[in-house]
């Protein structure tokens, strides 16, 4: 049996903690979240947030690549003709002056094979690791990731990326709700807002743990087997 310090419980909660059953989810590392002239810096929302969990996600995926978990990555991002975007996301996305499609500094924005919507180098996915494309900010909604999990016999999640409040929140309470037991890794996640970013850790720990538990970088890198 093996656990992790985690609170409000220390994870997973059946002790059962192994390579063959536990992916690192690395949620939407993308110029378009953390970098110079993507979606998020043409909001005007401040980049440090969202570049915070860079280092720490890197030395959590040296140790689990290492270890010989799974790692799986995920893009947010449209297809170039728009027909997977919904009018009402491309709207309100217009509405502060980052439209989804829109041309921007790092080519057309949250767009696919657009150089803002790929993964920054720094985290780029190595020879094997599944990427998972979403047009949603929820990594299950219209994607192939439920079944690869369960082809995989993947039960345990640790749960990293950008944004917190949003796409990795999203991801974890529909992870949760398909039975996965989730691990939010605090350190590894950012938001555009600090107080969102906390908040989002909160309601996690609520109700004994309602949507799984929380540790950080550290505690992993001491404590995986
Ligand atoms: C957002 C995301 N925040 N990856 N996307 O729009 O969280």
């Amino acid at each position: 049996m093996s656990y992790i310090d985690a609170d409000p419980y220390n994870w997973p909660y059946n002790g059962d903690l192994r390579p063959e059953n536990t992916a690192l989810i690395i949620i939407d590392m993308q110029t378009d979240f953390c970098g110079k002239g993507g979606y998020v810096d043409t909001m005007g929302y401040d980049l440090s947030l969202t570049q915070a969990p860079i280092e720490p996600i890197k030395a959590l995926l040296a140790k689990m690549r290492a270890g010989g978990y799974h790692i799986i990555h995920t893009r947010e991002g449209h297809r170039p003709d728009l027909a997977d975007l919904p009018p009402n996301k491309r709207w309100r996305s217009q509405q502060i002056g980052a439209g989804i499609g829109d041309p921007g500094p790092c080519g057309k924005i949250l767009i696919r094979g657009e150089p803002g919507w790929d993964i920054i180098p720094e985290l780029y996915p190595a020879e094997g690791e599944p990427i998972i494309d979403k047009p949603g900010k929820g990594s299950f909604c219209a994607t192939d990731l439920e079944l690869l999990l369960r082809t995989r016999g993947i039960e345990n999640i640790l749960l990293t990326g950008i944004t917190t409040d949003v796409c990795v929140h999203t991801t974890m309470r529909e992870a949760n709700d398909r039975g996965f037991e989730c691990l939010l890794v605090e350190d590894c996640c950012g938001a555009t807002d600090k107080g969102n970013h906390d908040a989002a850790i909160k309601m996690v720990k609520m109700q004994g743990g309602v949507f799984g538990s929380v540790s950080d970088s550290a505690t992993l890198i001491a404590q995986l087997p």
